[in-house]
This record gives C-alpha cells, sequence and structure tokens, in this order.
C-alpha cells in the first residue's frame, strides 16, 4: 500500500490534516465521445468555429493534457478502467455489453470508506448498478437526448421533460445544494452528450448557421499503405452515415426520392419529443432539407460534394450538441463559485474517448490512431495546479482512480495498474511514464477489428490479429497517420524498439498475448 498522508502529518504534526472536512471534493465532469479537437483549450481549426469557453476556463485555471489517452477507445470499457485504475483484461469488462463486476474494489468505494460522500449521476454503461454511490440516477443504456428516463436507487423508472444535458446538470446541481456538507464530495456528472445522434438542444440549433466548419486535411483519405481492413470499417461519412438518424433528414422529406443509405434506424430522438419540441425542430430542419432537396434534385452533387455537405451537417450538430456540455461545465463551475466551493474542489472535464470528425473520413471511434485514441483532461486543483499549466506526460484514463485516492489522502492498492498524476500536477514538466499500452476487443461493431498496441510520445505501434498486421507510424512527421512505417528500412531501429517496449508492457500489466487470446463472444 502506498500512503499519502503521512507527509502532510508529519509537517503539520497532526492527523487532522487528512480528516475528512479538510479533504479536496472531486467533481468529476464527463462528457461520451468528445474529440480534443472540438475542445478549444486544445486548440485548431474547429475550436475556432466552435470555443468551449467553460472547459477552456477548467484548462486556463488549472491544466490541459496533450497527450491524454485511453486505455480501450470505447464507452463502458473506458469507464471501467477509470473506476478500476486497471486495463481492460485485469476488470473484466473487455467490451460494451460486458457486465461489470461489482465486486471487485473502485475507487468510489475507497473514497466512500475515506469519508466522502459520492454520487453519481448521467450515463454510466456497465450493466450492474452502482456500488458505493450513496446517491446515483443513471440513464439506461446510452440513454436519450429528449425527454429521457433516468433509473432511479430504488430500481424505479422516471421520465423527465427536456434535454439531457441539462438535466443531468440540473440533478448535479440539486445533488450539491442538499449533499451533507460535513463530507467533501465525489460527484461524477456523466453526460450522454455528444454522442451519436448528435441530436443538439433546441436554443442551440443554428447556432452555427452560415460558418463553413473547417475540413479535416484527411476527409477523403484513400487508406493507402495501411490496414486492409480500413476500407471495410462502418463508419465513414460518406457510405455509413444514415440520413434520418445522424444527418436529420427524415423519409419523409426526402420528396418521394430514396437516398442512398446504409441502413435505416429510423429517427428514435425526434420521436421521442413533444409536439412543441417537433415544432421548434422542424421549423430550423424542415426548409434547409427542403433547399437540400431541391439542390439534390437538380443534381447539384457529385459524390465528393455529398460527402462536404453531410460532414458539414454532421459536425456542425455534433458542435451544437458540444455546447449544451460547455453550458454545463460553466453551471457546475458557477455552482462552486457562488457557494465558496471553488478553492477547495479538484473539478476535472474528460470524456470517455475520442471521435473522428471527419478524419479518415470517419465519424465514431474505437481506433488506436489519435483521434479517438486520446481522451480530453483538463483539471483545476487552485493553489496546487499553476494556472495554464500544460503538462506533455503520457495519461492514461486508468491514472484517475490513483489520483482521486492521493487527493483523498487515501491508500492506492498494490494491483492498480495506473499512476497518479499529482506529481505532475505539483509540477507540469513531471513524466509519468515513456509509452502507454492500448488494446481494443470488441468483436465487429463498425467493423473495426480488435489491435494492441503501444505509443510512446513520438512513434505507435499496433497489431492486428485478425489480418495478421503491423502498422507504425512517425507521430511527428505524419501527426494524420496517413503512412504506415512497418517494415520500412529506416523504420527498423524504432520498430525494435517498439517490439520491444510492447512486450516489456504486456509483461507489466500481465496483459494476455493477442494469439493466445480467445474472447468469449458477448451480445451488445
Ligand atoms: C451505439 C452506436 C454506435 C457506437 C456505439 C458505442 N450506434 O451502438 O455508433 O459506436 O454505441 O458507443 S447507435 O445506433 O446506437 O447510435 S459508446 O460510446 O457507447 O461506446
Ligand atoms: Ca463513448
Amino acid at each position: 500500500m502506498r500512503h499519502f498522508c503521512t507527509a502532510v502529518i508529519v509537517v503539520l504534526g497532526t492527523t487532522a490534516a487528512c480528516s475528512a472536512q479538510s479533504l479536496p471534493n472531486i467533481l468529476f465532469i464527463f462528457s461520451d465521445d468528445h474529440a480534443v479537437n472540438a475542445i478549444s483549450a486544445n486548440g485548431g481549426p474547429l475550436a475556432e468555429v466552435a470555443p468551449t469557453p467553460n472547459i477552456d476556463r477548467i484548462a486556463r485555471e488549472g491544466a490541459w493534457f496533450r497527450n491524454s489517452f485511453c486505455a480501450n477507445s470505447i464507452c463502458g470499457p473506458s469507464r471501467a478502467c477509470i473506476l478500476t485504475g486497471k486495463h481492460s483484461h485485469m476488470n473484466g469488462f473487455l467490451r460494451n455489453g460486458n457486465t461489470f463486476d461489482q465486486s471487485q474494489w473502485t475507487v468510489a468505494k475507497s473514497l466512500k470508506k475515506a469519508g466522502y460522500q459520492t454520487a453519481v449521476i448521467g450515463k454510466w454503461h456497465l450493466q450492474t448498478d452502482p456500488v458505493a454511490f450513496d446517491h446515483w440516477e443513471i440513464l439506461p443504456g446510452q440513454g436519450s437526448y429528449y425527454n429521457p428516463v433516468f433509473l432511479q436507487m430504488d430500481g424505479s423508472k422516471k421520465q423527465f421533460e427536456g434535454y439531457v444535458t441539462d438535466l443531468t446538470t440540473d440533478k448535479a446541481v440539486d445533488w450539491l445544494s442538499n449533499r451533507d456538507e460535513s463530507k467533501p464530495f465525489f460527484l461524477m456528472c456523466q453526460h450522454k452528450a455528444p454522442h451519436r445522434t448528435f441530436a443538439p438542444a433546441l436554443r442551440h440549433l443554428g447556432s452555427l448557421d452560415g460558418v463553413k466548419i473547417p475540413e479535416p486535411a484527411n476527409l477523403f483519405d484513400d487508406y493507402a499503405t495501411r490496414s486492409s481492413t480500413l476500407p471495410t470499417n462502418e463508419m465513414e461519412i460518406d457510405r455509413h452515415m444514415t440520413w434520418a438518424y445522424d444527418l436529420k433528414l427524415r423519409r419523409d422529406e426526402m420528396e418521394g426520392l430514396e437516398l442512398p443509405t446504409f441502413r435505416h434506424y429510423g429517427t428514435p430522438e425526434y420521436n421521442r419529443m413533444t409536439a412543441a419540441q417537433k415544432k421548434s425542430w422542424d421549423a430550423y430542419f424542415g426548409p434547409k432539407n427542403k433547399a437540400f432537396m431541391a439542390d439534390y434534385k437538380a443534381g447539384k452533387f457529385d459524390d465528393k460534394q455529398l460527402v462536404r455537405w453531410k460532414y458539414q451537417r454532421y459536425v456542425q450538430n455534433y458542435l451544437e450538441t458540444v455546447k449544451a456540455v460547455d453550458d454545463s461545465v460553466g453551471r457546475l463551475l458557477k455552482h462552486l463559485d457562488d457557494h465558496g466551493l471553488a478553492d477547495n474542489t479538484v473539478v476535472i472535464y474528460s470524456s470517455d474517448q475520442g471521435f473522428y470528425l471527419g478524419e479518415h473520413g470517419w465519424f465514431d471511434k474505437r481506433w488506436m490512431f489519435e483521434e479517438s485514441f486520446k481522451m480530453p483532461f483538463a483539471i483545476r486543483w487552485p493553489g496546487r495546479i499553476a494556472p495554464n499549466s500544460r503538462p506533455t506526460a503520457l495519461l492514461q484514463n486508468i491514472d484517475y482512480a490513483p489520483t482521486f485516492l492521493e487527493i483523498a489522502g487515501a491508500e492506492i492498492p498494490d494491483d492498480v495498474q495506473g499512476k497518479s498524476m499529482v506529481p505532475v500536477l505539483d509540477d507540469s514538466s513531471t513524466q509519468l511514464r515513456d509509452a502507454v499500452y492500448y488494446a481494443y476487443y470488441e468483436l465487429g461493431e463498425h467493423a473495426v477489428p480488435q489491435h494492441f498496441g503501444v505509443r510512446t510520445h513520438t512513434h505507435k505501434l499496433f497489431y492486428i490479429p485478425g489480418t495478421d498486421e503491423w502498422q507504425m507510424f512517425d507521430l511527428d512527421n505524419d501527426p494524420l497517420e496517413m503512412t504506415n512505417i512497418y517494415r520500412r528500412p529506416e523504420s527498423a531501429v524504432v520498430q525494435k524498439q517498439l517490439h520491444s517496449k510492447y512486450e516489456e508492457l504486456r509483461t507489466l500489466y500481465k496483459a494476455p498475448a493477442y494469439a493466445r487470446y480467445a474472447p468469449k463472444q458477448s451480445k451488445k
């Protein structure tokens, strides 16, 4: 066991330093599928058209980690890594649809034991009900954007009228207002947004009208030099994004034409809306869809122009969906300010994985390519983190649990695989490790194959057992990962180093060899 109260006790000469009241609160604000490219603290062209001032405030008053990664780029597994501080093969939650084993150790269990009042509100997605949370109110599965149902602690389901991001925030603020003030708190406020179907709040519809959203340089990636599996992935804006479900153009608006679509998923969010909500939605999208259909019928779109149109509509909806998440962060920060809690609360903003906003022609996530591998990570701890810190440490979601424990002065179990980032918070030049390990175990959704790899500060290597292919990238010279340099003569030295680093990490984390590993089929 590692102890963190000791130093404080020696300095202050009293155990009171670790008494529950003086411990910092932890407010963990978490979203679903929020790409770092859609956060202005990270910079980049999208940030200029759709800034996120409240998330940026956390980064400005604290730190923004440029090299923050997930261990497995998919929802449930990422959350399980966060709760356990362990890689997926150790916590048993390998893919969405697995069942989180609540008998195992979690950070919530230790924080509760350390005297924290604990709560989780919003998206959970671990199949089993939360354990070691004094309060919880969660979305069933993926949850819904409009008029969502929340599962209650007594087993009942309640539906609320409104927009899910606002409702999740209302509930988090209510809980903060009514909590037991004699205890420090650990609150996980976990949004559904901006997950598919990227449905913005009505108040944000049109907020990006007239803005031409910059396209990524590789929107029309030809997948040359890389894995043979890339062209068969089912996550292209071109071929796999659906008109009604994703792009907000319903069949009844197609004026008798059948636009080619990958699948028909229907319009579940629209169907949930009240008559008044539908009216505002239609008042916004209706005329735009009519104009599009007129242009389409007039033959104004060639294949590439159609992809460009879809990209604009997709990313506009996505960025508008982010706006409500940023509003939520603003409301929560204001609550802390108004109640004298800001100074003694560590605030984090993160998301379960990243997302493709047209890079490689894609939406969705899963791959170890940068855009979905990266997790946003902003953290503010007044008096402890120097404002505007920009650490370069390779951070991973398995590091969150030990960090929270160190903040709480609690013991870190020996089998936790992550490392506390507190030394980095104290000195932003500190490094945590020289490489991170990655494993993706899903069995076919969006047709992304299982793959396993390693990333250093400068390079990435991963293996796709299904096709027996290695992929290697020079991230400094090829940040968009367009050229696989595996087996190139000039790669030989680094390739060897990456292979041995990969084996070293597999040994360190007790990870199974992909070749010998045969995961059980699980339903989503
Ligand atoms: C759903 C989505 C997928 C998405 C997964 C995983 N389809 O299945 O597009 O990749 O969730 O997302 S949908 O038709 O239900 O929207 S995750 O964030 O939960 O891992
Ligand atoms: Ca997700």
